[in-house]
C-alpha cells in the first residue's frame, strides 16, 4: 500500500507547487451548494461506523471546542488548478479522535461527513497522518462561515475537495465506498503530487468500481 506519509512534501515554500498548480491570490471560497448556518445547539460530531466498541461517540460544540489544540501550516491545492499557500491551520488532530474513538481493527477507510451530506473518503493512513486537522481556526482566527466555520478537515497531503467544510462527523469503514466528488468524476485517492485529478486515471486498487 502507498504511504502517504512518504509523499508528504510539506509546504510549497519548501518544495514548489505539485504539477499543473497555479498560485492563487487572496483566498476564494469553492463549494457545491449553500453554507450552512451554524445553530451551535443542535450541532454535534459523531463518529460513527466500524468503533473499536460499537458505539457511537458524540462532542456537542462545547465539549469539542474543550478538545486538544494544535497547528499545521499547510497549503490547499484546488483540482481546478489554483493553490493557496502556507496558511496556518489551527484546530484537533484527527489523531486525537482516532485516540477517543478508535476504530475497529478492521477500518481501512473514513468518510467525512459534512452538512447537507456532503462527503468524501480518505484511507485510514491519510486520516491518520499527524498533519490532518480538523480546523476551526485560520491564522489565529476563527473560520468564515463560507469556509467552513465551525469545523473544516484539512489533509494536507491530498486534493482539497478531500477536506470537508462544516464537517459533522466521520464513519469508519471497513471497505472503501466513494464520497460526493468522487462519485462524481474526481479521483478517489488524490493525491495532487502525481496529480490524481479524475476518477479516469485511477489504476486497479486505488477506488471501488465506478
Ligand atoms: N462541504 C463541502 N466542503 C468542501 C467542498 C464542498 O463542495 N462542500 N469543496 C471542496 C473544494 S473542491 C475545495 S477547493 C475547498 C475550498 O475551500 P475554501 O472555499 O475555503 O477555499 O473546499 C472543499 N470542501
Ligand atoms: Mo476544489
Amino acid at each position: 500500500m502507498d504511504q502517504p506519509e512518504s509523499r508528504e512534501r510539506g509546504t510549497a515554500e519548501q518544495s514548489g507547487l505539485p504539477p499543473g498548480q497555479r498560485l492563487q491570490r487572496g483566498w476564494p471560497v469553492t463549494h457545491y451548494g449553500p453554507v450552512p448556518t451554524f445553530r451551535p445547539e443542535r450541532w454535534e460530531f459523531r463518529v460513527f461506523g466500524a468503533t473499536a466498541d460499537g458505539d457511537k461517540h458524540c462532542w456537542n460544540h462545547r465539549e469539542f471546542s474543550e478538545l486538544p489544540f494544535s497547528t499545521v501550516v499547510a497549503d490547499l491545492h484546488c483540482v481546478t488548478k489554483f493553490s493557496m499557500l502556507g496558511a496556518e491551520w489551527g484546530g484537533v488532530p484527527a489523531r486525537e479522535i482516532v485516540e477517543l474513538a478508535p476504530p475497529a481493527p478492521e477500518v481501512s477507510h473514513v468518510m467525512v461527513w459534512a452538512e447537507y451530506g456532503f462527503s468524501s473518503n480518505v484511507r485510514l493512513a491519510d486520516f491518520l497522518s499527524d498533519r490532518t486537522l480538523f480546523a476551526t481556526h485560520k491564522d489565529g482566527e476563527l473560520l468564515t462561515a463560507e469556509h467552513g466555520f465551525p469545523l473544516r478537515l484539512i489533509v494536507p497531503h491530498l486534493y482539497a475537495w478531500k477536506g470537508p467544510k462544516w464537517v459533522r462527523g466521520i464513519e469508519y469503514m471497513t471497505a472503501d465506498r466513494r464520497g460526493f466528488w468522487e462519485e462524481r468524476g474526481y479521483h478517489n485517492i488524490g493525491d495532487p503530487w502525481s496529480e490524481q485529478r479524475y476518477s479516469y486515471q485511477e489504476e486497479p486498487g486505488d477506488g471501488p468500481e465506478l
